[in-house]
């Protein structure tokens, strides 16, 4: 496997039921604005998590997973079960996510080049769904300097990242403000699942 693109795959009743049960996550773990390691720069997307582990980074101590919101030292809500359902038929993988990282953007919020390697886990993917605003997605190798191919993610829309794809660098460069009725707000939310530790 490498990258899937199944767009469309959540219908828009499913989008808002889902859309509920992420109202709720946020309101028990508020989104926060994370900063970068060492230079404190913020991040221009606000986040927050759900499922046992959750990813954070701040100046002081970098990027990790932990099992608690850095502002308020609670435990992550749930992982909405429409998304374990959704892992269990789209990840290829014999066990459920460990985190759910929630990103909101809005206005010219974006996600600049990365690979998703904090985790111990490779041999999990990375499945992802776009809700709200339509986002310019880039993707490209496992070196940075690969050619990249960019790809109009919309609401409903979830892209797997497994396979030789797992530690492709990929990135945001910019959401498209005005293109999804679905969050009143406006803005885009992206969930990213995640295995982070090595099973048994
Ligand atoms: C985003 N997505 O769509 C950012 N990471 O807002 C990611 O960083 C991402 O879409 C790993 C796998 C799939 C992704
Ligand atoms: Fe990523």
């Amino acid at each position: 496997m490498a990258l899937k693109y199944l767009p469309g795959k959540l219908q828009d009743a499913e989008q808002r039921k889902l859309l509920d049960a992420l109202r709720a996550v946020m309101e028990e773990a508020p989104l926060f604005t994370p900063t970068m390691p060492r230079s404190g720069k913020p991040m221009s997307v606000r986040m927050t998590n759900c499922g046992p582990l959750g990813w954070v980074t701040d100046r002081e101590r970098g990027y990790r997973y932990q099992a608690m919101h850095p502002a308020t030292g609670k435990p992550w809500p749930a992982i909405p079960e429409a998304l374990l359902t959704l892992w269990r038929e789209v990840a290829g993988y014999p066990a459920d996510p460990e985190a759910c990282l929630v990103n909101y953007y809005v206005g010219d919020a974006r996600m600049g080049l990365h690979q998703d390697k904090d985790e111990e886990d490779f041999a999990a993917p990375v499945v992802s769904v776009s809700l709200g605003d339509s986002a310019i997605f880039r993707v490209g190798g496992l070196s940075r300097k690969d050619p990249t191919q960019a790809l109009e993610l919309t609401s409903g829309d979830v892209v797997v990242l497994g396979g030789e794809d797992r530690l492709a660098y990929h990135g945001i460069d910019r959401i498209l403000p005005g293109t999804s009725a679905l969050l009143p707000e406006g803005g885009r939310l992206n969930l990213t699942l995640r295995r982070v530790t090595k099973r048994g």
